[in-house]
């Protein structure tokens, strides 16, 4: 009884072996082909997916909990940026999700280029 079972296993596996290594692949290929599709801006700044955690407009900072920065090399976090254009931040709320790119900032810190209500 247990052998069937074992041999069963052993075939779901070598089953669902090559259905698992061609997802990665394809999950792979859609990763690198996203830069493409966004064009010259993603060379300056990627895109980072975040939530606006608190907006200080007279300072001009908003502190954000934002994914991984993959061009200032940052992991997920909650943290402070300063924000270049005030601009930017109408028709933003506290608890929006939100995208943004971020440079470092000359004098320190980190600056919002551009930043948008994600749908
Ligand atoms: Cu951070």
């Amino acid at each position: 009884m247990q052998r069937i079972l074992l041999n069963g296993l052993a075939a779901l596996t070598l089953a669902l072996g090559p259905v698992a290594a061609r997802a990665q692949h394809h999950d792979h290929g859609a990763a690198s082909a996203a830069p493409a599709t966004l064009g010259a801006s993603a060379a300056v700044a990627d895109w980072t997916p975040a939530e606006l955690r608190k907006l200080d407009l007279a300072a001009l900072k908003v502190t954000l909990k934002h994914g991984e920065i993959r061009n200032l090399a940052m992991p997920p976090m909650t943290m402070v940026f300063h924000v270049r254009d005030a601009a930017q931040l109408q028709g933003l709320k506290v608890g929006d999700p939100v995208r943004f790119r971020a440079e470092r900032r000359e004098g320190g810190g980190f600056v919002v280029v551009e930043i948008q209500k994600a749908d």
